[in-house]
């Protein structure tokens, strides 16, 4: 290689015009640390079956999931990092019902809604997992664990890392989305996908499709548009599905189409989405629009929708633009 790649610490200074001075020095730390978590993420996870960290801990979670050990555990580890860095009021995290409220306060501390360890029913088969990310400012707000309620447009950052074959972080602070690998020699992540573009129109979807009699009209007849045959606007689509939402989103950033999960309609009078809005479906809904692509209910942008509870679920259908404003026209019909 000529030129050694950027690290994530160089690339967080260069994106600092884009935040307040004060802003820009608290995002830089609490990402900076959210890279450190993630490379010690990395390690538990390759050593998880050797050291009896697989499996169930028996009970359920503030939304009602089966918590596994490295549930658990990813969450504690990213509190104590977080609590570290001086620079965060409080976590939401899917591991507690409430939010953990920190030490830091001022205008200019920041609430970090996170899913430590995500897509966790892929851990026992050596599949995909991430951890996603988002920051919203604490407005100085005590307790600050509401701050992080509202709408996805007060995010000032949001990322995820994908733990695959190598260990990828993902972020934006509002200046297009970037992303580094982990090079485990030395721990530190290095630029490798500057700026990326999601293309704008793909070739494959990913979704769920063992739900399909439980979804809204508009999405079954948006799935059998892209499974039917025309050569012209490419289709069919393939489909691609890993059951871990960051590896599914990582997809689809890198090579466009869709990723989607639709609520359930079984009860039209009640939908009920499953991801959750303030750390899986806003902070991705960023992450992609940075990208060029789109972020949508089915009915609204993902960013417009206003969290009023912590642990509020969203439906969500993201991707390349062209193809995510044909599942809006789909809902529209
Ligand atoms: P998991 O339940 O394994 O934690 O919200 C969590 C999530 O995984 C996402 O990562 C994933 O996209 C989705 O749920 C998978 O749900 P299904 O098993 O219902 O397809």
């Amino acid at each position: 290689m000529a030129d050694s790649p950027m690290t994530l610490s160089e690339h967080l200074s260069t994106q600092q015009a884009a935040l307040s001075t004060e802003h820009a020095r608290n995002v830089a730390a609490v990402l900076g640390r959210i890279g450190r978590v993630a490379a010690v993420i990395a390690q538990e996870l390759a050593h998880a079956a050797l050291r009896d960290q697989l499996g169930y801990v028996g009970g359920a979670n503030a939304t009602g999931d089966q918590v596994k050990k490295l549930d658990v555990w990813g969450h504690e580890t990213m509190v104590s990092a977080l609590r570290e860095t001086g620079a965060c009021a409080a976590l939401v995290s899917e591991e507690a019902a409430d939010p953990v409220e920190m030490r830091a306060g001022g205008t200019h501390a920041l609430v970090v809604c996170a899913d430590p360890v995500d897509g966790s029913s892929n851990l026992d088969v050596n599949g995909s997992v991430g951890t996603i990310f988002s920051l919203k400012p604490s407005r100085g707000k005590s307790p600050a664990g509401p701050a992080a309620l509202g709408a996805g447009t007060d995010q000032i950052a949001a990322g995820y890392v994908m733990y695959g074959p190598a260990t990828t972080l993902v972020y934006t602070v509002g200046r297009g989305t970037h992303g580094f690998t982990l090079a485990p020699e030395t721990g530190e992540f290095l630029l490798t996908h500057p700026d990326i573009r999601i293309p704008k129109r793909g070739k494959t979807y990913g979704i769920n499709e063992g739900n399909v009699n439980a979804w809204h009209p508009g999405q079954r007849a948006f799935v059998e548009y892209l499974k039917t045959k025309d050569k012209a606007s490419g289709r069919p689509y393939s489909l691609r599905y890993s059951g871990a939402m960051v590896a599914d989103v990582h997809r689809t950033l890198l090579d466009g189409g869709l990723f989607m999960y639709p609520a359930d309609w079984s009860d039209p009078a009640k939908p009920k989405p499953k991801l959750r809005l303030l750390y899986e479906v806003a902070p991705m809904g960023l992450l992609v629009e940075q990208a060029g692509g789109r972020a949508s209910t089915g009915f609204e942008r993902v960013l417009d929708v206003v969290a009023t509870e912590y642990h509020q679920r969203a439906a969500v259908i993201l991707g390349s633009p062209e193809d995510v404003a044909m599942a809006d026209e789909f809902y529209r019909r």
